[in-house]
Order: structure tokens, then sequence, then C-alpha cells
């Protein structure tokens, strides 16, 4: 099965677009009885209606909310909210979609009482159709049914358990990732129109002439609805692509097949941040798709960077110049929200990225909200794009084909964005199981399958010498933590080890490397002389001690990128090592510098500068 639609919902001369969030109703099931709510229909009626109500922020994770032990609830909840749908919506030409950004983990979803969809898998979008399910002028209900729960089958895997407690037994969701499983309607929801017979899907491919001075954009549109299914309905579209003055450079008919390129003479390029005076240049790619009589039947809108992405053996190349990474590992992570999508806390996020100099961040270790790969196409900021495989273990082939649908999804979601240069398969999956070797072949031959103009990396913590994941990989980005989890505290131990680990990767393999983690836990306003674990001082000198191991291995030609774990503290499970969370930002939880920001950012414009 694969996904099909889901366009980012924009409105135009054709489309209109409501938003659903807000505060919504909100139950949480008896853990020991998930699935009463399904039994007793709980969607059939008003949640309130039988019980009483927490009110409940979408988007928002739901853990941190209250003040009680609904932070670490397992299992399913219930949110359920009305909502009127105009009577103008009621056309016979018009259809009307329910979309999600992402509910994780699981989710159901009823519209009036009746089934419209479900969903697995966190961090990625899903939507339905439910023209037939609404009442129009009327008042309506939605109802979400969301389980949080993780088995070896899910991606990410988790277990669960029954624990003897002082209150006779209760389910323990355990996982061996390193962040809070935050849980909920984490991305906005969207009520859109289109015609009934509309844009579905649209696929760009860009490229550059030799000296980037003519573009190409090549395009294939997808139709869905009855004008289409007639089979001499010659549908057409014509395509428009403005620059950011709003003059029109380039302009085409499709073919037949509703497919065709654009040629953009004197294109001014997509570059990453600090390569260019103005990075994250986008074009306006404006869509209008005809019937064979002319009348208009839709019009959709994309923002498009023109960018041309090459790699070989020891190099990453944007427009034909050899790239070096500079960035962070991150999360989608804050106080009070959890995962939910804040505009606030991603406008600042850039911000800080731009302050510091960074031109990259790998999407550790889930796929990110759409609004924000919106915004790192507008800033120049590259993407690694990851998929929710973390800690990968126990290979199945279960587990195969789920693994296998998140990177469908996220490919599909993420393919036409400039900002997206690397599609990232695992995070720490354990590489020297028997079966991981074929099993990643499978996986990595898959993605590529889906996108033949990224290449494809994972990042791996296990020896290289035990590896066996890393020959189906174009890119290999391995995670180290000397003198952190690898002898604590050995300043002394860091410089050699990171240039022989890396070597060690480059001799085994001959691809290109990027050190994806290093870093230290660190309390901001904890100081001590000389360097001890925890503090300011600490963090500052393991960056430093790497650094001088980053630019040894600069000058041997394969090794391309440096991200440090991680860009802001994160919330983890509850644990003797974590106070509090994760505390290996270069930034607080609440957006501040800690002493190594500095330091990071004279690094971060010195290498952008030079390059
Ligand atoms: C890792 C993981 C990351 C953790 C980090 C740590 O290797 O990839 O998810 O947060 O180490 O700080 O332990």
């Amino acid at each position: 099965q694969t996904t099909r639609g889901m366009l980012y919902p924009r409105e135009s001369e054709t489309r209109e677009v409501r938003s659903l969030d807000g505060i919504w109703n909100f139950v949480r099931s008896d853990q020991k009885n998930p699935t009463q709510g399904i039994r007793d229909q709980w969607y059939a009626e008003d949640l309130s209606k039988n019980q009483p109500i927490i009110p409940m922020p979408v988007p928002a994770s739901y853990n941190d909310i209250t003040t009680d032990d609904l932070r670490d609830h397992v299992g399913t909840v219930w949110y359920d909210r009305k909502f009127f749908v105009p009577r103008s919506w009621a056309k016979e030409q018009q259809r009307v979609w329910l979309r999600f950004g992402s509910v994780h983990y699981e989710a159901y979803v009823w519209v009036n009482g009746q089934q419209a969809m479900k969903h697995e898998m966190g961090h990625l979008p899903f939507e339905a159709e439910v023209t037939h399910l609404l009442k129009y002028g009327e008042e309506n209900r939605i109802t979400v049914m969301c389980d949080n729960a993780l088995i070896q089958t899910t991606v990410p895997q988790g277990k669960i358990t029954e624990v003897p407690n002082d209150d006779g037994v209760t389910i323990v969701q355990s996982y061996t990732f390193d962040f809070f499983n935050y849980a909920g309607i984490h991305r906005s929801v969207h009520l859109y129109t289109t015609p009934k017979t509309f844009i579905e899907e649209v696929e760009i491919q860009t490229k550059l002439n030799d000296d980037n001075s003519v573009g190409y954009v090549t395009y294939s549109i997808n139709v869905n609805g009855s004008a289409a299914n007639e089979a001499d309905n010659n549908l057409y579209a014509r395509i428009q692509l403005y620059n950011k003055q709003g003059v029109m450079v380039a302009n085409a008919t499709s073919d037949s097949q509703l497919g065709g390129t654009l040629k953009v003479d004197k294109v001014k390029p997509w570059w990453p941040y600090l390569m260019d005076p103005e990075p994250g240049y986008l074009y306006e790619m404006e869509i209008k798709l005809h019937a064979a009589n002319e009348e208009l039947l839709d019009v959709y809108r994309l923002q498009v960077g023109i960018r041309q992405l090459s790699w070989n053996n020891a190099q990453f190349l944007i427009n034909g110049k050899q790239v070096y990474f500079r960035g962070f590992g991150r999360h989608e992570d804050s106080d009070i929200r959890g995962k939910g999508l804040d505009n606030a806390l991603m406008t600042r996020d850039f911000n800080l990225l731009k302050w510091i100099g960074a031109n990259a961040y790998r999407t550790s270790h889930y796929p990110y909200s759409e609004e924000s790969m919106q915004f790192a196409d507008r800033h120049g900021i590259m993407i690694i794009d990851e998929c929710p495989s973390v800690d990968t273990e126990n290979f199945s082939q279960e587990l195969l084909d789920k693994h296998k649908s998140s990177l469908e999804q996220l490919v599909h979601r993420d393919r036409n964005h400039a900002s997206v240069v690397m599609w990232s398969i695992a995070n720490e999956p354990r590489t020297r199981e028997t079966n991981a070797g074929t099993y990643f072949q499978f996986v990595a031959n898959y993605t590529r399958s889906l996108d033949k103009t990224r290449p494809i990396t994972a990042a791996i913590a296990q020896p290289h010498t035990e590896d066996k994941a890393g020959n189906s990989l174009d890119i290999i980005s391995f995670n180290r933590y000397n003198a952190w989890y690898s002898n604590p505290g050995r300043l002394d131990m860091v410089t050699q080890r990171v240039i022989d680990e890396a070597s060690g990767w480059y001799k085994k393999y001959n691809k290109p490397v990027i050190m994806a983690e290093y870093g230290a836990d660190t309390m901001d306003g904890l100081h001590m002389q000389p360097a001890y674990v925890w503090s300011e001082e600490f963090q500052s000198e393991v960056f430093s001690r790497h650094f001088r191991a980053f630019d040894v291995l600069r000058r041997k030609g394969w090794f391309i990128g440096e991200f440090v774990w991680n860009f802001a503290d994160f919330k983890t499970a509850q644990s003797y090592t974590r106070v509090g969370g994760n505390k290996k930002g270069v930034f607080t939880r609440a957006r501040q510098p800690k002493a190594a920001a500095h330091l990071l950012r004279k690094r971060y414009f010195a290498l952008g500068r030079e390059l």
C-alpha cells in the first residue's frame, strides 16, 4: 500500500483551508482496559456525555499538560471536538478532506460517529476524504483515539510489560531510545476543500547546467477525480514559475501525461546558508489544471528551490560545489507542549541556527513538521531527513515492512524540498546482529527505488569492525561519545580516537564520512576549572578536542561533516543518568546559549566563510 495525495494544505482560487486547532475534549482509558472505548463506542456520542473531560490543546503532546500521572499513561486516550461546516461547502463539484499533520503513535478517527481513517506511525501526515461524512450548515463532531503503545514491531520499537506495583499490577512501557515517548495530536488538524477533479500529487526534480546559469524543473502531476477518469478528457496543466519579485521567469503547458520540464534562464540556484549572500532562494511554481475545454479546474502553488546534488566516494556536492556540513542533531521538544508544533519555538530555533552559523541538521530521530521543512527551504538549512527507526533490533519481516512504509511516507512527504539533501534510514541500529546486513540492504534499496536524487545514510554507533550495514549506504555517519560514555572525563582521549574511528570507517567502506553525534551532558550554570564532567567548561573542552580531530580529518578529503549532539536540552524517560532530561544541548531547553554555544559559533562562522 502506497501513500497518495497529501499535498500540504494551501488556499488557492479553488481551495479553502480551515484549522481545527484549539482546545479539544480529552479522556484517557483505563490502562488495564485499553479497548473499553471501542467496545462502548465512545465515538458514537460526545465524550463529555459519560465522563469528566480534560481540556486538551491541539497541537501538543498531552503528557505535560496536567498535574497528575497522565505523563506516564500507557495505551489509548480519546479526543473530540465540535465544528461547523459552512453550507457553502455542500457543492456537487467539491470534496472536503480531513488532514492530520501527525498523531503519535496510532490514530483512529471518526466523523459524526463514522470511522473516517486509521493511521499507524507518529510524525507523518495522514488524511481522508470526508465529504460524505459531514453535515453541511450544521454542527459536526470529530473523535480521535490515540494509542502510544510501542512494541517490537512498531517504528520505533518498545516493550510493554505487566509489572507488580503497590496497587497490584501496572503496565509499563519501556524503550531503549533516549527521548521521551511524547504522544497525542502533535501537529495541526486541517479541513480543506478541493474541486472534484483535483491535483492530487506533484513531484518535482531540479537540475542545473554546468556553470549554474540555467535551471531545469522537471514536474509530474497526478490528477484524481471524475474528469481524470474519463479516457477521452484531455486534461492539461499550465505551469508558471515566479521569482521573489513576482516576475514570471518560465512557463509551460504540460504534455498529455501532465508532465514536462521548465527551463529557467539566468537562474538563481538554491544554496545553503553562507554559500551565497541570498541562501535558500525559492521560486513559486503555480500549477493550473484545465479541462480540454479550457475550464479552470484546480490551482495549487509550491515553493521550489533549484539545485543539483551529487556525491562520490569522498565528497558531497551542491551545484557542483563541495559541501562541508556544520550542524546539529536535534529534537522536536519543549517545555509543556512536548513534541507539539509551536511556531514561536520553531522560529526561535531557526534564528538560533543562523546565529550560530550552522548550515545543516539531522531530523533525529523522526520526521519533523512540514512547517519546519518549509522554513529550512527558505533559510538554506540542509536537512538529513531521518525516518522514525531508532535502535533498530530483532529484525523481522513485519518490522521491515513497517520500516519501509515509514520511508515511503517520508519520501512522499518531503521529496519536493530543496533543503532535504540526504535520507537517514535509521539511528543507531544494531548493525552487528545477524540479519542486519540483508535487512538494511532491503531498506536502503527500497529507499533508492523511491528517490535516486539523494544519497542514503544511517547514524551508526556500533564498531565499524563489526558493522554490516555500511555497504548499503552512500554516506557513512557515526555517533561516538569520547570522554563521555567512552572514557568519561578523559579529555586526553578524544582527538586521536575520533581521527582513528573516522579513518576506520573510511578504510572499510571507501565512502564519505560524517561524525553525526558527539557531545557531553552539561548543566547550565555549573562551572568547574579544571573541567569536570557536567560543567560548562567540560562541554567546551570536549568540543575543542573534537575540533582538532575534525581539522585533521578535513584535510584528508573524505570527511564531510560534524554534527553536535544536541541543539538543545530535551526530555527523556526517567533514569539516574538524566537530570530532568538529556542535557547535551548547546542551548538550554528554554533556548538560551550555554558557554559552548559561543565557541561553536566562532568555529561554524569560520568554516562557513572559508568555503
Ligand atoms: C546517542 C543517541 C541519542 C542520545 C545520545 C545520548 O547515541 O543517538 O539519541 O540522546 O546518544 O546523549 O546518549
